[in-house]
C-alpha cells in the first residue's frame, strides 16, 4: 500500500489548545505522524510519495467560500493586533444569539467559524492544513487511478470540522473533501466509515442531506464524550439525505467485543448500500491508553479492524484522524493497514 505525506505538517507546531480548565500545549502533535512514518517504514508497508498540490474547489463543495477564505488569514490578523502564541476562540454563537451575522473583529469571526478552543492556529498552521488537503486528494487519486487503497497519513486531521467550522484539532475535512472529489470523478455512492473515538460531527454535519454519501460512525456516547452535540443513534440523516448517517455511540469502557459488533453491524450496512469507493476515517484513539479516550481497544485489535474492512471488498482509501498515544499510534495506526492487506 502507498502512504502521501507531507513534511509540511510540521508548520503546525507548538499550538495549544483550552482542555480541562486549562491551555496547554495540544494532545495533536506532529511526533503522531513521525511515529507512523517510522513504523510504516519498519514494516516496509510500501513506498511514501508526496502530495501533488490542488486547489480549493473540490473543498469549496464541502465547506463553506467565507470559512475557507478566512481560514489562510488567521494568524496575520492575530499578529497584527500585537498578539503571538496560539489564536484560539474564547466565545461562540450559542443557541439564540445572532448566528447570521459575521463579527468584524477576529477574536469574533475566530468564534464564528468555530466550535471549540482545541483548533488553535500558530503561524505554520495553514501550510500544514492545505498539505493535509493535498494529501488526502493524492491519495484518493491513487485509489481512483487503480490502487485497491492508499493510505492519507493526514496532519492535521479532519472529520470535526465543518461545513463552516473548525473543531477537535480539525481545520479542513480531509474525508470530507476525499469523497467529494471520488463523485465528482464520476463515482454514484461513496461512503464514508469513520472508526475514530469521537464522531466526527464534522463529517455528519456535511452530508446530514446527502444520499450520495453514507456517514457511518463509530464512536463514545455524545452523553459522556466530547462533540457533546452531536452523534446519538437517533440522528439517521435528513430530506434526501434519510437513512443514510449511521451513529454507533458506545459507553465509556467499550472493549473489543462490543466495538467489533458495532464494526460489523456498519460495515453489513455499508455493503447494502453498495458504494463505488470507501473512506475511512481513521483514529486509534480507541486505544486503552489513548490520554484522553475512555475505550479499551488493545493493539492486538487494530489488524482486525483492517482485516473486516478489507473483507468489504471494496477500493478503501485510509485517511489518518485522531490517536494521541503517541508511543503506540504508529504500531496501531500502521496494524490496521497491514491487517488490512493480510
Ligand atoms: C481528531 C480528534 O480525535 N479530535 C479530538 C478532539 C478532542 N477534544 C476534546 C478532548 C477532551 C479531553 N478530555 C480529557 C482530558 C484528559 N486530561
Ligand atoms: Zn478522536
Amino acid at each position: 500500500m502507498k502512504t502521501v505525506f507531507s513534511p509540511r505538517h510540521l508548520g503546525h507546531s507548538g499550538n495549544m489548545e483550552l482542555v480541562a480548565g486549562a491551555i496547554v500545549p495540544a494532545f495533536e502533535m506532529p511526533s503522531r505522524a513521525e511515529f507512523i512514518m517510522n513504523r510504516l517504514t519498519e514494516v516496509k508497508l510500501g513506498p511514501v510519495i508526496d502530495p501533488v498540490e490542488h486547489d480549493l474547489s473540490t473543498a469549496a463543495k464541502v465547506h463553506s467560500k467565507a470559512y475557507l477564505d478566512f481560514l489562510p488569514t488567521i494568524y496575520a490578523r492575530w499578529k497584527a493586533e500585537g498578539r503571538d502564541g496560539t489564536a484560539i476562540p474564547f466565545t461562540w454563537p450559542t443557541r439564540g444569539l445572532r448566528g447570521d451575522v459575521v463579527p468584524e473583529f477576529i477574536d469574533g469571526q475566530l468564534g464564528y467559524y468555530s466550535f471549540d478552543g482545541g483548533c488553535g492556529i500558530v503561524e505554520g498552521s495553514w501550510d500544514a492544513i492545505k498539505s493535509s488537503h493535498d494529501v488526502a486528494l493524492t491519495a484518493a487519486g491513487l485509489v481512483h487511478g487503480g490502487e485497491r487503497t492508499a493510505f492519507a497519513l493526514c496532519r492535521p486531521p479532519g472529520h470535526h470540522a465543518g461545513a463552516a467550522f473548525m473543531a477537535g484539532y480539525c481545520y479542513i475535512n480531509n474525508a470530507a473533501v476525499a469523497a467529494q472529489w471520488f463523485l465528482d470523478q464520476g463515482a454514484k455512492r461513496v461512503a464514508i466509515l469513520d472508526v475514530d473515538y469521537h464522531h466526527g460531527n464534522g463529517t455528519q454535519e456535511i452530508f446530514y442531506q446527502r444520499a450520495d454519501v453514507q456517514v457511518i460512525n463509530l464512536h463514545a456516547d455524545p452523553m459522556q464524550e466530547y462533540p457533546y452535540f452531536l452523534g446519538h443513534a437517533d440522528e439517521k440523516g435528513a430530506g434526501a439525505g434519510e437513512g443514510f448517517n449511521i451513529n454507533y455511540p458506545m459507553r465509556w469502557g467499550t472493549s473489543w467485543e462490543t466495538w467489533s459488533a458495532a464494526l460489523d453491524d456498519g460495515c453489513k450496512k455499508l455493503e447494502d448500500y453498495a458504494p463505488d469507493v470507501v473512506v475511512v476515517s481513521l483514529g486509534v484513539d480507541t486505544f486503552e491508553k489513548d490520554p484522553i479516550s475512555k475505550f479499551k481497544l488493545k493493539t492486538e485489535d487494530f489488524p482486525k479492524i483492517g482485516a473486516r474492512i478489507a473483507k468489504l471488498g471494496l477500493p478503501t482509501l485510509f485517511v489518518m484522524e485522531g490517536g494521541y498515544a503517541v508511543a503506540d499510534i504508529g504500531v496501531n495506526a500502521v496494524g490496521v493497514l497491514t491487517g488490512f492487506e493480510s
